[in-house]
């Protein structure tokens, strides 16, 4: 194989740098990744499951201190501070390199270093991107082999260019107290030290596709989002994709493969992607989408035959689970898997475990799969010019408050929705778990950037006509015209005269009531309120104007066959207006965290929701 030069010289300075015991080009084969899977059973650093039940499917177990996405040792290291932004733990570029060019140093002596060229994207579409990754770690090999397109459309893609990705890993001593995740959105590049886990070592996923990627989206005019893509097919209709932005943890897979519930027959469901989109302006001004991913790394437990069928079956071959239990008969269990857990089952560490105890399978625990062999997968999710996005969704899990959906009147009081999400935090992240959290758009771990300029580059998306380049957006241009003020006037219609943008939505299939369940049934039955978004999308659906956003008329969502009683859908889309009043002062506080580099569209949106809920009784 010819190798790019700038390529083949990094790869050299590595590993001369880290004393590298030998250097291997991965290619992405089969052959490989049996290669590699072999030499790891035997290492004992995977387990082989019952090839009868399950060909091709491996345990791993992560050392119990390397679950999760470590959020408080993951930095961006832009040059200057302000543009890494309070959302985002910022170290100078300088101090970073040279710290983390100390833990590299001599770090894979009698390790093999690993060379991943990896594509982001269908390898022909215009926004995919070229990464490559050195690692350590066969383990992040075999998860890259799945989660993206590996070896040769990178190398073919890539040429003699030398502005690829350059993602360095190395699992160190998996000891937390020398352990970082570095990014360099303005030179491109990822440095990540002592972990082994996802979110923190397959560099392909969300150190590349979502930190770096956010950046230079915004030099270029696009977004890339913390999202799912889901293709809908009513009979005899013409598909239509939603985008939905939700937290780690919080049902975005399961959305991605939704099965509609029997009153939906003849629904068809069109899996696109279950975790990141990149979203652009087509040839007519549509807003379009990519899956840049190429596979499934999602959430085990809970995973079950009526909370995700789909997902079950597109498990269970070629798959790497990880941290989940394990039966005496080789299979791989977790809680909510949908059997009871035979006697014998270890736990995701190993050691014996009976019911009663903690949770066989960690929280976290994971499996990694291609999307090609998910039944539902789409086969436009190949398509290098995307899907047409008919609407964007946000999401978040919260108890309270939120109603199971809204939209929002515009682009921009969309663009406030998303910017003021909150979420209850889960296990996806090392720390305390259930507590509400503001998570904009989905992306608070994930921005590459000040979240001020982030919301005024989707402010500023939903005016650009294709082509349009946004251009230096920073603190310095003026606040109060401009392009973010346009947004204000356009129900969803651009002042171009092109198609209409996605109409904006916010859900939240997580209320509780006062028994203390949730009360929307979800999963499945989500499709009713997609059915609602779709039409309003269209110019139908009935909606009452309140001080939120529309919300549905009374009996505009489907609920036929559904054992859910008035006072429920009452409960579920009531607006409590004191406790909104509270929601503003909060989102207030917040944006006070980023001055006056706040776009003015945000705070004009915030002082007309003060205004909306003041002027509404009991809303
Ligand atoms: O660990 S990952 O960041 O890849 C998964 C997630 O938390 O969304
Ligand atoms: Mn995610």
């Amino acid at each position: 194989m010819k190798h790019n030069k700038a390529l083949s010289a990094w790869v050299s300075a590595v590993a001369e740098h880290t004393k590298a015991s030998k250097v291997y080009w991965c290619d992405g084969t089969e052959s490989e990744f049996d290669a590699l899977t072999t030499q790891m059973v035997a290492d004992g650093s995977l387990i082989r499951l019952n090839p009868e039940t399950h060909p091709n499917c491996f345990l791993h177990r992560s050392d119990p201190d390397d679950v999760a996405r470590v959020e408080h040792l993951t930095h961006v290291c832009t040059a200057k501070e302000d543009d890494a932004g309070p959302n985002n733990h910022w170290m100078a570029p300088a101090d970073a390199r040279a710290r983390m060019d100390a833990l590299f140093t001599g770090c894979m002596q009698g390790r093999t270093l690993y060379v991943i060229p990896y594509v982001m994207g269908p390898p022909d579409a215009t926004y995919a991107q070229v990464g490559v990754e050195i690692t350590d770690s066969p383990y992040v090999v075999i998860n890259m082999h799945l989660m993206a397109r590996v070896g040769a459309p990178a190398l073919t893609r890539l040429g003699d260019r030398s502005d690829f990705v350059r993602g360095l890993h190395s699992t160190g001593e998996l000891d937390p107290e020398r352990r970082f995740i570095m990014h360099f959105p303005e030179s491109g590049e990822i440095m990540s030290y002592g972990s082994g886990y996802g979110g923190n070592a397959l560099l392909g996923k969300k150190c590349h596709a979502l930190r770096l990627a956010s950046h230079r989206a915004r030099a270029e005019g696009w977004l890339a989002e913390h999202m799912l893509i889901l293709g809908i097919q009513a009979p005899n209709e013409e598909t239509r994709y939603v985008a939905a932005a939700f937290p780690s943890a919080c049902g975005k897979t399961n959305m991605a493969m939704l099965v509609p519930p029997a009153e939906y027959a003849g629904y068809k469901m069109w899996t696109v992607g279950d975790d990141i989109a990149w979203l652009f302006r087509g040839p007519q001004g549509e807003v379009r989408a990519i899956n840049p991913e190429a596979g499934f790394f999602g959430v085990a437990p809970g995973t079950g035959p009526t909370t995700n069928p789909v997902c079950l079956n597109t498990l269970g071959r070629n798959t790497i689970y990880t941290n989940v239990g394990l039966t005496p008969d080789g299979q791989p269990w977790w809680e909510g898997i949908g059997t009871e857990a035979p006697a014998g089952t270890l736990d995701w560490q190993g050691r014996p475990w009976s019911p009663g105890d903690a949770p066989a399978a960690h929280p976290n625990a994971r499996f990694t799969v291609s999307k090609n062999q998910c039944p539902t997968h789409s086969d436009a999710a190949d398509d290098p010019a995307g899907v047409p996005i008919s609407a964007i969704i946000f999401g978040g899990r919260r108890a309270t408050l939120a109603p199971l959906v809204y939209e929002a009147r515009d682009w921009a009081h969309g663009v406030f929705t998303g910017a003021t999400m909150a979420s209850e935090t889960t296990a996806a992240a090392v720390g305390q778990t259930g507590r509400v959290r503001r998570d904009p758009m989905a992306m608070q771990p994930f921005c590459g950037y000040n979240f001020a300029d982030y919301w005024r580059h989707w402010l500023e998306f939903g005016t650009a006509a294709e082509g349009a380049r946004s251009g230096d957006a920073g603190a310095e241009s003026d606040r109060n015209s401009g392009p973010e003020s346009a947004a204000r006037s356009g129900q969803y219609s651009g002042p171009h005269s092109g198609p209409s943008l996605p109409h904006i939505f916010h859900v939240n299939w997580f209320r509780r009531g006062a028994e203390g369940g949730f009360i929307w049934p979800g999963f499945g039955q989500n499709l009713r309120v997609l059915e609602w978004i779709l039409k309003r999308c269209a110019g139908q659906g009935d909606a009452v104007e309140t001080p939120l956003g529309y919300l549905p008329a009374a009996d505009a969502i489907n609920l036929d066959g559904l054992d859910l009683d008035a006072d429920a859908m009452d409960a579920l889309l009531s607006v409590d207006g004191a406790a909104w009043n509270q929601e503003l002062d909060a989102i207030e506080a917040e944006f006070a965290k980023y001055g006056n580099r706040i776009p003015s569209a945000l705070t004009e949106t915030l002082a007309d929701a003060r205004r909306r809920f003041a002027g509404s009784k009991a809303a």
